[in-house]
């Protein structure tokens, strides 16, 4: 028996990115486990991916191509050869593209977050091809906007440097689901004596860990930022010297914030006055002590209409309280611009060759675009979609027109996947992609600070081929020849960074291959002397880049789309306002069909108030039906208080398929998008909940 330690990444939309190694037995890969000299990782993985092995060999893993032979969505296929898969494929795309190569569409996302795996080969493909754009909105793009006005660029605290804070807000995350190597340095902080405070409408398995927890409505963040700022300036707990060095726009800020008292926001957030004070009374006191006071802002408060002015307004924290001159304070979103990543060798934009840039489609909005008829200002109809690393039928919003568009008939749909999940049941070929486990990848990350490596582990799985094969082999059937087409994924992981930028002088992909990993070439403490990206390089309480884009230039409250206090007419018919977070064993909708995990969340379920319960007449075990005008869907109820009165809970994102209804939670969401980053709205809804009687 030949037996191997194979060093791999975790692929996974998680700001965490593992360190793996891989136990490799006579071709067989028999245990993943974090790999224990990772800085970040520190020998663990989050429970769902040390099943890696149980989904990879999972009897339902697509091994061969196969043709539709039923309706639409019903999920019937043949095998058909990988010679038949790619001619049907390119006869069917070159006839489109004679006519208008824009009625094709790619639909991506992070399924594997690898940069060849990810967006390389197909780029490539499709900037030749000249289809239209995909604003890749789902996750990030709201906070990201307004991190980028206030800060510049996507850089903040490294998260190797959070143990030493001494108050850490959580504000908008689940880390022990969703960012668990976050939450390992911050209870090695409560160790130390630092204090943990939530931000969260709900009391998650985060919450109920911190000291303190502040459930307030869900929307409202800005307004809670709006108000601290008021008290740490009412109450002179500043770092004049950082404000006046360093920031852009505080006198207009002193004004703006004078209309937001405490009083007001704790009307607005639906909290107490003295949760206000007390909050931004700890942030400014230990700041002013000379002590390190940290943020790690996530992604639950960015969902909602005015998501990127939430971020923005947290983002002005830091500068108010010099909280940055600490390697431990500051705050963190996302260190994704930390790294210089290669997009044009990469992706090759310049192979856009038809003399302008293709239409760009919103992904967020892919129900109403896929219904959508050719039209001067639209273009022409979306007539093909080719769909990897990505579950629209089940994560985009408004699920009930996604699924309409994807059921068109004229509609011709490629799916490259592992499983036949909701959205691969559409598919008219659907395609074998490969695992982490099978191919080769490099990946930067979004919550620490290492280029990483993944070597293939074990070979593919029957006849699964890495997607940038199959778009290899897709560019030589439609004939195209730049020799780009034929890199190999390591040629093409080689070309990932850029070195001759500083930070990645280190970089060398045969030296990463071995390593495992390779930690930037950063400063431990990024804005401890200003230097922020923005055009004043200060960090803008002003920003005149806003005032460009049409948005109020100061830091302001854009209430939610769907509230009892922004909409009371549509809020007599839906009362509750519904979120529908991650569920700690699923990573989005991947895992939902390994059974272990599937069989730990049981079924899909709704949190609810005991208040809110008991006047519908709901107990717990209940089977209750959600709604609104959108849509509908059944679940458990489990009547609890970590639900604040006014919300419910469905954590997320179960397959349809698996739900007794053939249902989940974006049923009732809505395609609706933010302020900024043209992001969707998933936790801006209101529904009616009732006891559902129907025998299933
Ligand atoms: N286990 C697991 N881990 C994951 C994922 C997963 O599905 N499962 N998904 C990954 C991905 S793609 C992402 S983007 C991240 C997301 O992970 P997080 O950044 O943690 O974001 P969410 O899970 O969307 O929401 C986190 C918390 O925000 C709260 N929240 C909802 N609305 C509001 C609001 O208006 N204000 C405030 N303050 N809080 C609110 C929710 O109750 C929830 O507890 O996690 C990644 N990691
Ligand atoms: N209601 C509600 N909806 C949400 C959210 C929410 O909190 N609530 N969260 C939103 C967020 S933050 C996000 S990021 C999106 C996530 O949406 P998606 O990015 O679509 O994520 P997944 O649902 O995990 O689907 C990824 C798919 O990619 C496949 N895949 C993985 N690796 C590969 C590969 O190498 N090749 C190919 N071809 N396929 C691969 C997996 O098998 C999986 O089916 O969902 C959004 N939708
Ligand atoms: S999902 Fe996140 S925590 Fe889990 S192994 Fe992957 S990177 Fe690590
Ligand atoms: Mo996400």
């Amino acid at each position: 028996m030949t037996t191997s330690i194979v060093r791999a990444v975790c692929p996974h939309d998680c700001p965490d990115t593992c360190a793996m190694l891989v136990t490799v037995q006579d071709g067989i890969a028999t245990a993943v486990r974090g790999d224990p000299d990772h800085p970040t990782t520190a020998g663990v993985l989050c429970t769902k991916v040390s099943r890696y092995t149980e989904r990879t060999y999972h009897p339902e893993r697509l091994l061969y191509p196969m043709k539709r032979i039923g309706k639409k969505g019903e999920g019937k296929f043949a095998r058909i050869s990988w010679r038949e898969a790619i001619e049907t494929i390119t006869s069917r795309l070159k006839a489109i593209a004679a006519h208008d190569p824009e009625a094709i569409l790619p639909y991506s996302y992070a399924g594997t977050m690898g940069l060849v795996q990810g967006e390389s080969m197909s780029s490539r493909f499709f900037n030749k091809l000249g289809a239209s754009l995909l604003d890749r909105t789902i996750c990030a793009a709201a906070g990201a906007a307004g991190y980028k006005y206030t800060i510049g660029a996507r850089i903040g605290t490294d998260v190797e440097q959070f143990q030493n804070a001494k108050l850490i807000l959580i504000w908008g995350g689940n880390p022990i689901a969703s960012n668990l190597h976050f939450w390992m340095r911050a209870q090695e902080a409560k160790r130390r004596g630092a204090t943990l405070i939530a931000i969260d409408p709900y009391r998650s398995l985060t919450a109920e860990k911190c000291h303190r927890h502040i459930a307030l409505l869900p929307g409202t963040d800005a307004a809670l930022a709006l108000g601290i700022m008021h008290i740490l300036i009412a109450e002179d707990l500043l770092d004049h010297d950082y404000i006046a060095r360093h920031t852009h726009g505080f006198d207009q800020l002193e004004a703006r914030v004078k209309d937001w008292p405490p009083q007001r926001v704790a009307e607005t957030c639906g909290i107490t006055v003295e949760e206000v004070e007390q909050l931004a009374r700890a942030y400014g006191a230990t700041a002013s002590r000379g002590e390190a006071v940290a943020i790690r802002v996530n992604y639950g408060l960015q969902r909602v209409r005015g998501g990127g002015m939430a971020v923005r307004n947290i983002a002005c924290l830091p500068a108010l309280v010099g909280a940055w001159r600490h390697a431990a304070g500051g705050i963190q979103l996302s260190a994704s611009d930390t790294f210089p990543k290669n997009n044009a060798a990469l992706q090759r934009p310049d192979l856009l060759s038809r003399g302008h840039a293709p239409r760009t489609i919103n992904m967020s909005t892919i129900g109403d675009d896929l219904l959508r008829g050719a039209s001067p200002q639209f273009g022409p109809s979306i007539d093909a979609l080719i769909v990897y690393n990505a579950n629209p039928v089940a994560v985009a919003p408004q699920s009930g027109k996604v699924a309409q568009g994807f059921g068109r008939e004229d509609l011709f749909t490629v799916v490259l996947e592992h499983f036949q999940t909701d959205t691969a049941d559409y598919a008219d070929i659907l395609l074998p992609a490969t695992t982490q486990l099978e191919h080769a990848d490099i990946h930067m990350t979004y919550g620490h600070l290492y280029m990483m490596a993944n070597n293939a582990a074990i070979a593919p799985l029957g006849e699964a081929k890495p997607n940038t094969e199959i778009f290899r082999l897709l560019a030589a059937g439609m004939g195209f020849d730049d020799p780009c087409f034929k890199d190999s994924d390591d040629a093409i992981a080689a070309q990932a960074f850029d070195k001759r930028d500083a930070r990645a002088i280190h970089f060398d992909w045969d030296a990463l291959k071995q390593k495992g990993w390779q930690k930037l070439n950063v400063p431990n403490a990024p804005f401890a002397d200003g230097g922020f990206a923005t055009p004043s390089g200060k960090c803008e309480f002003y920003s005149e880049c806003m005032q460009a884009d049409g948005l109020d230039p100061l830091p302001t409250y854009i209430a939610p789309y769907e509230s009892a206090a922004s909409n009371p007419e549509l809020a007599k018919q839906y009362p509750l306002a519904m979120i529908s977070p991650p569920a700690r064993n699923f990573l989005n909708s991947t895992f939902v069909n390994v059974l272990s995990l599937r069989n730990t969340e049981g079924e899909p379920h709704l949190d609810m108030h005991p208040a809110d319960a008991a006047v519908r007449g709901i107990e717990s075990g209940d089977r209750v039906r959600i709604h609104n005008a959108r849509g509908s869907l059944v679940a458990k109820a489990r009547v609890t208080d970590r639900a604040r009165p006014g919300l419910v809970v469905g954590l997320s994102i179960w397959w349809k398929k698996f739900a007794s209804d053939g249902k989940n939670a974006n049923e009732v969401t809505s395609q609706r998008l933010t302020d900024m980053g043209h992001a969707p709205t998933f936790y801006d809804v209101l529904v009616q909940v009732e006891k559902d009687d129907t025998k299933t």
